[in-house]
């Protein structure tokens, strides 16, 4: 489909299309088009924009990220669409590894995935061979590698379902979101959850990490300041102050 950049929902419909279109080939879900659109409605009610809420939770991200010992970004198909590039860049910044993980798990699905990926960098991407299982999950996203998410302590996990957050905190890790939606099982389980649409979040918590590669005190006093719960409350504040203005 031939969209005008004209249009005033240009960057919206441009990305749908190519979630379309990956979604073909499978490297999305068919549902996470579903879960794409529960995104778009959760941004509207933000302005669709980075509050100075989802910044501190970013700064945050990135504090965890960097005092971290075996970090993991995990990738899924709707992350992977919207954000490789950006994620992976984070990842060699932060000397992340990287892994696949699915919900609609298929040994096909997992291997485009990694293929996809790999196509844009020359990091190793887990996930081809997962010999590890977290417990408490019933879905296939139990599984996961030794080496990778196992063995973490700290793993950042992009547009999620609840499940995993919760089990991934049961084994003792720290968990880092981003998901537009501050009511999820995810973002409340999560210990920082960046309340803001991926593409506008990644690039914010790579400024982050930039500011705070070599500033250890900062670092460890916006990780004492921080509070997930309160963060959370203050997003869902912001949405409700922002439909009041609207009225
Ligand atoms: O690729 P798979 O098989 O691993 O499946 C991935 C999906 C996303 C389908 C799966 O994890 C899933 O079903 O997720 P949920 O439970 O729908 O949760 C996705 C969350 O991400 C929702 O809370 C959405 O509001 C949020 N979200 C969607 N798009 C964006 C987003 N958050 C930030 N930026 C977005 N662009």
């Amino acid at each position: 489909m031939d969209v005008s950049p004209d249009h005033p929902r240009y960057k919206s419909l441009v990305i749908r299309e190519k979630m379309s279109e990956l979604s073909d080939q499978g490297i999305v879900a068919r549902t996470g088009l579903i879960a794409h659109g529960r995104g778009e409605a959760f941004d509207y009610l933000l302005g669709e924009k980075t509050t100075p809420v989802a910044q501190k939770a970013e700064a945050a991200i990135a504090a965890f990220l960097l005092e971290a010992e075996r970090p993991v970004i995990t990738m899924n198909g709707n992350a992977s669409a919207l954000c490789a590039a950006e994620l992976l860049a984070l990842a060699a910044e932060v000397g992340a590894q990287v892994e696949v993980n699915l919900f609609h798990w298929s040994r096909e699905r997992v291997e485009k995935l990694v293929s996809y990926l790999e196509s844009f960098t020359d990091l190793p991407i887990l996930g081809r061979e997962q010999d590890a299982v977290l417990e408490g999950i019933a879905s296939d996203r139990a599984r996961c590698c030794q080496t990778g998410i196992y063995a973490a302590d700290v793993v950042l996990i992009p547009l999620e379902d609840g499940d995993r957050a919760e089990a991934l905190r049961a084994a003792g890790k720290k968990v880092l979101a981003i998901d537009l939606n501050p009511l999820s099982r995810t973002a409340q389980a999560a210990n920082a959850t960046a309340v803001d649409e991926i593409t506008r979040a990644v690039p914010q918590i790579r400024q982050a990490v930039k500011e705070l590669q070599n500033d250890q005190p900062r670092r460890k006093k916006l990780l004492a300041d921080f509070d997930n719960q309160a963060n959370l409350a203050e997003s869902v504040q912001y949405i409700i102050e922002n439909l009041t203005a609207q009225q």
